[in-house]
This record gives C-alpha cells, sequence and structure tokens, in this order.
C-alpha cells in the first residue's frame, strides 16, 4: 500500500539520486513530450538553474530505436519520465521512471522499487519533485508535480501518501467540486454539455439542455465554474445530482477533488492543473515541448501556448468529424476507428471524446488505428464503467502487441505501435484478451 510509504522510508533513494544529479557537469534532461514528461524535465530544469549548473533539456517523443540516434550518448544523460523500460540502452545513466521496470541499475530511481505503483500512486514529475526538494530545498515545482499526476490520471482518487506532499505547500490548493474539464475557462454553458463521466442524458452534448439548465437555476451562462460563489456552487451540485439520480447517472463520479495553481493567473489555462495538463499536451503533441517546459518554469511564453492549444483544438474537431464521417466497425470486444489522416500524436485524444460523448458507444472499448511510418499507432480509450467491469487497455494492449513497453499504459486510456504486418494478429488479439478481462 502506498499510504505506509513515508517520505522518511524513501529519503535515501531520492538523495542517492539527488547527489548522483549534483555530480554531473554538463547535463541533458531527457524527457518525454506529454504533460507528465513535461513537468518533469521542467523540475530537473528548475533545480539544475537553482544550482546554476549549465544544462540542456531534450524532449523526446518516444524512447525507441527510431530515436535512439537523436539521443548524444555520450553526455551525463538523466532520463524522465521513461527509461526503465529500455534499460539495455538506459543502464549507465540517471533515470527517474514510473513506468514498470525491467531490472535495477545504478542510478535508477523507479516508483515500483519504492514501494509505490506507478500507475495509481505516482507520476515521474512527483518523483523529480521529491529528487529536487533534496536537492535545492524551495518547493515551487509543487505545481509541475502536480500538473504531470492530472496528465498521467493519477487524481481520479485524491492524491495520498508522499504524493500528497505538494498540496501542502503555498502553490498548490486542494479543492472540492465538479470534476469535468473547464472549470477555470470554459463558460457554464459549454462545460456543462462537455460532461462527460458520467454522461448526463439532455445536458451532456446538449447545447440547449445544458442552457436551460443553468437558466432554470438563474446561472449565467457565460460565467465559468470557479467564479461561482460557494452557495452558487453548493445549489448547482444538488440540481445536478437531483437531475443525473432521476436519470440513472453515476452521480457519485461527479464530485471529488482537483487542484489549483493560486499564484498563477485566473481563468487562463495555468490556474487549474487538469486544464493546465491539456495545455503542456497541446504543446507537445504539436512539436513544441519546450514552449510547455517554458511556462510551467514561469517564463513569458502563454500566448504562444495558447498559439498551439488553438491549433490542437482545431486539428481535434477535425478528427472527430473525420470519425463521424468513416464510422467505426465492429468487433466482439471493442469498435475499431481506421482513420487516415489523423496525426498520430492526438488520435487517442479523439478516441476519448468520441466515446464519452458517446459519439461511438460506450458500452465497447474503442481502438484506433492510423498509419505511420512503417506501421500503425494504435489508441485505446475506454469508460470507468468498462474499466469498473475489469477492462485494462494498458495490460491487453502489452499482451496483444507482444511488447512489455506497449506505450502509455493505463486501464482507460493506452497506447502502442503496430507494424503493418502484424496489424491483423493484434486486433484478434486484442479482441480476445479484451473478452477475458471481462470474465
Ligand atoms: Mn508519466
Amino acid at each position: 500500500m502506498a499510504q505506509d510509504v513515508s517520505l522518511k522510508d524513501i529519503r535515501p533513494a531520492l538523495g542517492a539520486t539527488a547527489r548522483r544529479i549534483s555530480e554531473l557537469e554538463d547535463p541533458v534532461v531527457v524527457c518525454h513530450i506529454d504533460a507528465d514528461g513535461i513537468s518533469s524535465g521542467a523540475v530537473i530544469a528548475h533545480a539544475l538553474k537553482k544550482m546554476e549548473k549549465p544544462f540542456e533539456v531534450l524532449p523526446v517523443k518516444q524512447l525507441d530505436p527510431s530515436t535512439y540516434e537523436t539521443i548524444p550518448w555520450e553526455r551525463d544523460l538523466i532520463f524522465v519520465d521513461f527509461g526503465s523500460g529500455q534499460i539495455e540502452k538506459t543502464k549507465d545513466y540517471v533515470i527517474i521512471d514510473h513506468h514498470q521496470p525491467i531490472k535495477k541499475t545504478k542510478y535508477q530511481l523507479n516508483a515500483h522499487y519504492l514501494g509505490l505503483n506507478g500507475s495509481r500512486d505516482i507520476s515521474a514529475s512527483m518523483l523529480c519533485y521529491l529528487v529536487s526538494r533534496e536537492m535545492i530545498g524551495d518547493n515551487k515545482m509543487a505545481e509541475a508535480a502536480v500538473v504531470g499526476m492530472v496528465g498521467d490520471q493519477m487524481t481520479r482518487k485524491p492524491l495520498h501518501g508522499v504524493a500528497r506532499l505538494p498540496v501542502k505547500t503555498k502553490w498548490v490548493s486542494a479543492v472540492k467540486g465538479l470534476t469535468f474539464f473547464g472549470r477555470e475557462t470554459r463558460p457554464l454553458s459549454v462545460f456543462l454539455k462537455y460532461m462527460s463521466e458520467p454522461f448526463m442524458p439532455g445536458l451532456s452534448g446538449d447545447a440547449g439542455g445544458s442552457y436551460k439548465f443553468l437558466k432554470k437555476l438563474s446561472l449565467e451562462p457565460n460565467d465559468t465554474y470557479h467564479s461561482l460563489s460557494d452557495k452558487q456552487k453548493n445549489n448547482f451540485h444538488s440540481e445536478l445530482i437531483k437531475y443525473g439520480a432521476k436519470r440513472g447517472a453515476k452521480v457519485h463520479r461527479m464530485l471529488g477533488e482537483y487542484y489549483i495553481l493560486p499564484k498563477r493567473p485566473g481563468t487562463t489555462e495555468m490556474r487549474d492543473t487538469s486544464e493546465f495538463s491539456t495545455l503542456l499536451n497541446a504543446c507537445g503533441r504539436h512539436e513544441r515541448p519546450e514552449i510547455g517546459i517554458g511556462i510551467m518554469l514561469g517564463d513569458n511564453v502563454y500566448d504562444e501556448a495558447k498559439k498551439l492549444l488553438r491549433i490542437h483544438r482545431m486539428l481535434l474537431a477535425r478528427g472527430m468529424e473525420e470519425l463521424e464521417g468513416r464510422g467505426v466497425s465492429q468487433f466482439r470486444n471493442f469498435q475499431l476507428f481506421e482513420s487516415e489522416s489523423i496525426k498520430p500524436t492526438i488520435i487517442g485524444i479523439v478516441a476519448g471524446i468520441a466515446i464519452s460523448s458517446r459519439l461511438v458507444s460506450p458500452l465497447k472499448p474503442i481502438i484506433a488505428i492510423v498509419p505511420t511510418e512503417g506501421g500503425y499507432k494504435v489508441s485505446g480509450r475506454a469508460t470507468l464503467s468498462l474499466t469498473d467491469k475489469g477492462i485494462n487497455l494498458g495490460k491487453a494492449m502489452q499482451v496483444a502487441s507482444g511488447k512489455e513497453e506497449g506505450g502509455g499504459g493505463h486501464d482507460i486510456a493506452a497506447g502502442a505501435f503496430v507494424e503493418e504486418t502484424g496489424l491483423k494478429n493484434f486486433l484478434l488479439k486484442m479482441d480476445k484478451v479484451l473478452g477475458e478481462q471481462l470474465k
């Protein structure tokens, strides 16, 4: 149990990693480009900066043979948010990772070796944060620690154990309220319309219904959730619960703990950690991860990040159109979307929106594929109801692809690369494994 792992237990390991990093003369921080990877890179960059060490940050889309030649192996590398799964290549370097490790090495800090579960308890950003505290003794990067946790979907339950330390700083606040996306920047009418877990008949995906609902409660559809008074919020919550309970929605999923960054400007995507993680993903997925790192470090690059977010949304909208146009084909235990042109870095998000908005059936996971160099990028998305029933897409993809590092592997969301000739076999195996998980 993660709750049993205390800071005291893991401090020797954190200290050893901190010391090793401090010894490096001209380190290169190699990080992944999703929200957790970018946050991790920013945390270590902040620490190195504060120690007045020269360093570079090198964001990498994925760490595998296709990118090995882009890595300056002769230098002092620090891998964050990956590295444990590629241990033959990375064994001599510092690694801070939470993915399933293969074997212990001298400078590897992996969640699993600390008694923590790397898919539920702790992200790479949080591990980096704990290491950085040992290096520099400030806690400013508590922000990045939590944004990475949110990005890796580890806040469906409240932050717990050592991962709760950032909440005790002035940089992060825990708040109770609606768990839907867009609390800080979306007008209430849009916020309500995009509510998807739970799906609310008559509100989710229904602009008119959402608008009427708000008007009936005397709420201004253009206000944001965050701007409401406590009294307005409480009334909104109880009316939503009443409405949902009448219609059989899983209302217990509506309220929960979420995290805001009180030092960041209000009404921007930097205030609410879930919007911040989307902002970072937009930077990473559209080839500008360094903007994401800059914004996390407090550089003046918000306008550029915002531009990337707009491109991101435009491409998602286009992806949704393609999905609506082409439709899905049915397998026994999943539905398949074969895309022609969606960017491999966002196809998973398109699949996620499709299933959570019920554009495709929520009763089976959706598997989306798109051709990419030498094969297919595969992305799967499920719902909380499906994972409650035993579906674990991350595990299913590992088995079906025959690779231990099947890509981003969570129960509800996972991705993989499949070679062109192996696609048919992969899909058949996927169908079989998902069927077995449901039993
Ligand atoms: Mn991660």
